[in-house]
């Protein structure tokens, strides 16, 4: 039985990537910092029933936390989800960004480094499309080849991370591969980030409608006044969608799909990066109008506002992944479309308003 180790386990694609290698049969050490609150809600239902699921607390800044769990387990794979992942955040608490985002990864690489070469096991390292910031091809896509020009704090720690993977190997042979992933969202997705926000968003307005008796697809609303901050029924008002840049483009998959091609890496004969993306780009206007489509509902706009404070200093316009070597090299695939991650997301947004308890999702 192989054991991984996976830091930023309790978040979305930690938690995928639990049950994807549980499903392979390793034994999973699933990495969680401490918090004053249960982080560990988008694996509860996987710690009830699996006894090859250990949680252990740990944090990548803490070098000797990193060094105890690495000997105590000896793990054929490491892999890094850990980061504070939020580009809008990273902007406010830049130093903290680099020190989780940056620091963290390099602190990983030197304890296995540091390791005897039987021990040292394979690492993975979450890198982004961020890191390409406003560069693209000739073909109006990033690939492996395409000049990275970061945008944010966490891009630039991101990219650090990404060069420090690529140095370990070439200087001290350690199998360390960087996937290259564009967004991926999906059910589990953290509430802050724009896909996740439209479908809660929804998800609260549907059963504000059907509490009132009133169908969401059904123009029952005072619409008029385009500039209100709220919606109104006859009854009552409910708070319009707040959002930022609508014009940003990204390529978005689901992470089922995505932390596939991170176990892939993995197991391929040689270690390396790869771009990890659909090939296809949306405006946030088109998951708006996909999701509120999912409700019968085709003028989004009268249901949101444009808040400048949701602007940040710089932004990544454009983002259209190429995975052809992911493709040909590790035979990965996506397989869910652009219309299914956001029906799916929004289906399962309007249970959890409506109070239904879905596995793997965050309460709040
Ligand atoms: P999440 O924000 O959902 O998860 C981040 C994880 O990192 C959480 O488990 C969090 O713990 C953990 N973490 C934060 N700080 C520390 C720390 N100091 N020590 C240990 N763990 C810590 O991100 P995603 O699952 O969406 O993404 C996974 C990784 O992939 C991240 O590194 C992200 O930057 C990167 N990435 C994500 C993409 C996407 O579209 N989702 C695309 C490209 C890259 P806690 O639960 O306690 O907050
Ligand atoms: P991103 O994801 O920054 O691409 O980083 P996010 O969903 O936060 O933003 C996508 C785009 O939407 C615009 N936007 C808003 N974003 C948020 N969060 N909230 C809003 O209200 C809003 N309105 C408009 C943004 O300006 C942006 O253009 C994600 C993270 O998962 C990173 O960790 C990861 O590395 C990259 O994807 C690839």
């Amino acid at each position: 039985m192989k054991t991984a180790l996976i830091y930023g386990a309790t978040g979305q694609d930690g938690s995928y990537l639990c049950e994807f290698l549980l499903e392979k049969d390793y034994k999973v050490i699933a990495v969680s910092r401490r918090t004053s609150f249960d982080n560990t809600t988008r694996l509860n239902h996987l710690l009830l029933y699996n006894q090859s699921l250990i949680l252990e607390r740990g944090d990548v800044t803490d070098s000797g936390s990193i060094y105890r769990l690495l000997n105590k387990y000896k793990p054929q794979e490491v892999y890094n989800l850990a980061a504070q992942s939020q580009v809008w955040t990273s902007f406010e608490q830049p130093q903290l960004t680099w020190d989780v985002t940056a620091n963290g990864c390099m602190n990983i690489l030197e304890v296995i480094r540091n390791m005897p070469e039987a021990d040292r096991p394979k690492f993975y390292q979450a890198s982004s499309s961020e890191m390409f910031g406003d560069s693209y091809n000739a073909f109006n896509r990033q690939d492996e080849e395409t000049r990275f020009n970061p945008q944010s704090p966490y891009a630039i720690a991101k990219l650090s991370a990404h060069h420090s993977v690529a140095l370990y190997r070439q200087s001290y042979g350690l199998f360390a591969c960087g996937g290259i992933l564009f967004n991926h969202e999906s059910e589990r997705r953290g509430e802050h980030f724009v896909s996740r926000k439209i479908t809660r968003w929804i998800g609260d307005f549907v059963w504000w409608c059907e509490k009132q008796g009133l169908d969401p697809s059904r123009a029952h609303f005072d619409l008029d006044f385009e500039d209100e901050d709220y919606i109104h029924s006859n009854r009552e008002e409910f708070p319009k969608l707040k959002l930022g840049n609508l014009k940003a483009k990204r390529d978005w998959g689901h992470a089922e799909d995505y932390v596939r091609a991170m176990w892939l890496m993995l197991q391929h004969e040689e270690p390396d990066d790869f771009v990890i993306a659909t090939g296809a780009t949306h405006e946030i206007t088109d998951f708006l109008e996909e999701a509120f489509s999912c409700i019968g509902l085709d003028q989004y706009q009268k249901f949101i506002r444009i808040d400048s404070d949701l602007f940040r200093p710089s932004e990544v316009p454009y983002l259209r992944g190429s995975a052809n070597k992911a493709k040909t090299q590790l035979g990965w695939m996506p397989s869910i479309s652009f219309e299914e991650l956001v029906s799916r997301m929004v289906e399962h947004d309007i249970i959890r308003s409506r109070g239904g308890c879905l596995q793997g999702s965050s309460p709040s």
